[in-house]
């Protein structure tokens, strides 16, 4: 065997409620902001496919965790949805929540499965929505609230939490670039919506230590590394800029507890901070992580930026710079992504030397191809691209390792096919087939390869 990994180390995949659990508004659960989204505008969804069009797992989740099991899964990722959970977003607890992450629980431990429970994947409830989702503080502690109530409900069952999955992600879609409900493009409110995040998160995270629970609290973040055109000192700075907004912004907070001051700086020249009160910094400073999930799908390529700034243009991080395409870079072809598997050793690399070597694992990592019913062969996906690129993606994960780097596992984006945001089912991700409209599930020949490389613990 050429990569062999410590020993332990996780092999597993993930998902979230949203994206699986269908039963969207059944046994007590209320609304979130995609149900209303799809409801207004059901043309943005691919193929006009919605949230309550899943694997639906909240009925197959046992016979897909024997699926995970075949699969040789020791460990899998998916969130508990606060909408089933506390449906008034605050207050009564819904029992019928609670049965069913209990007996989900259960199972993954029955099956010698370690489940990793994340408390946020974009999906806020409508009624939190309604009054100012994380523009508002009040939403900031009823999350607080909702932490803490999966940590008494669930602690005894969970040892590895995580507080948000890319929390980047609602800033940038919802209040920057319009891909995500709210639809608002302005960066002031973007700026608060990321700063209340990491003070929701810094919540829960103190909420969770009170507890004295034993196991271990993170944040899962999606690390883009930023490269630079060229070593010129115009294009360094810009991609140091674009690190900042996009990766340091919430990475810096997770795990040195404080924002990077050149960040703050910057936002303070431009009169674009958000409005801080009394005790947020002691807040964040108690928010660092134990554990770090680094969701990794693709590069960051900038240059200087070509042309001056309109003064009178809204502010927008691109004001720093521009995206550069990379002559000779490699594609998805199923996909409009960048491939750069060294990425994933940079990122390594950039934890090890720059945030103490913070103890992290891949929490996602993936190949979404669109159409891949055409690589079906007496009725299985023969995913070949998805075990390369996964392999490919190893050996450089397998090189942080042997240079000391605090990497723990490895979880595919994702188990089964599931919906995404607005994409819904057109990019396939999954070591699982789902076809829809029967539910049937049937194992790609990447799910069985893996399979043998968690049983090898290597390949
Ligand atoms: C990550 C999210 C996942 C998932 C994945 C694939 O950003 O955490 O929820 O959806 O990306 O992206 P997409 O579904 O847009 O193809």
């Amino acid at each position: 065997m050429q990569y062999r990994f410590p020993e332990n180390f996780w092999w597993g995949s993930a998902s979230s409620g949203p994206q699986s659990e269908g039963a969207t508004l059944r046994d007590g659960k209320s609304a979130t902001i995609w149900d209303k989204w799809f409801d207004e505008s059901p043309n943005r969804f691919f193929n006009q496919v919605g949230p309550q069009d899943t694997s639906t797992f909240y009925d197959h989740f046992r016979s897909d965790i024997q699926l995970m099991k075949q699969l040789n899964h020791n460990t899998f990722r998916t969130s508990i949805a606060w909408a089933r959970l506390i449906p008034n977003g605050t207050g009564e607890v819904n029992p019928l929540a609670v049965r069913f992450y209990n007996d989900m629980l259960d199972e993954l431990l029955a099956n010698g499965i370690e489940p990793f429970i994340n408390l946020f994947h974009f999906d806020m409830p409508l009624c939190m929505q309604e009054k100012g989702g994380w523009e508002s503080r009040e939403v900031v502690d009823a999350y607080a609230d909702f932490a803490e109530t999966c940590f008494r409900l669930f602690g005894g069952k969970v040892k590895f939490w995580f507080t948000f999955n890319e929390p980047i992600v609602p800033v940038e879609g919802g209040y920057l670039y319009d891909f995500h409900y709210p639809n608002v493009v302005d960066f002031r409110r973007a700026a608060t919506v990321a700063y209340h995040t990491m003070l929701a998160h810094a919540k829960a995270v103190q909420r969770y230590r009170a507890l004295q629970q034993e196991g271990q609290i993170g944040i899962v973040l999606n690390l883009t590394p930023s490269y630079p055109r060229s070593q010129h000192p115009s294009d360094l700075q810009a991609s140091k800029i674009a690190d900042l907004f996009f990766n340091r912004s919430f990475l810096d907070p997770a795990v040195k507890g404080e924002y990077p001051a050149e960040l703050v700086e910057l936002l303070k020249q431009y009169d674009q901070l958000p409005h801080c009160e009394a005790g947020d910094a002691e807040l964040l400073a108690q928010g660092k992580v134990d554990l770090l999930g680094v969701n990794y799908y693709q590069p960051r390529r900038v240059k200087a930026r070509a042309n001056a700034v309109n003064p009178a243009s809204p502010f927008m991080p691109e004001w720093f710079f521009d995206y550069y395409e990379m002559p000779g870079r490699k594609m998805n072809p199923h996909r409009g992504w960048e491939i750069y598997e060294k990425g994933i050793y940079d990122i390594l690399i950039n934890l090890r030397d720059n945030y103490g070597n913070i103890p992290s694992y891949i929490s996602e990592n993936g190949m979404g191809v669109e159409g891949e019913e055409k690589f079906l062969v007496e009725g299985q996906i023969q995913d070949d691209y998805r075990i390369k690129f996964v392999s490919d993606h190893l050996q450089w994960l397998h090189k942080g390792i042997s240079e000391n780097c605090a990497c723990k596992g490895y979880h595919l984006w994702t188990f089964i096919d599931n919906w995404s945001w607005s994409n819904a089912y057109k990019n396939r991700y999954g070591f699982v087939q789902l076809d829809l409209a029967t539910q049937k599930r049937t194992i790609k020949k990447s799910g069985e390869w893996f399979a043998d490389v968690s049983r090898n613990n290597g390949f």
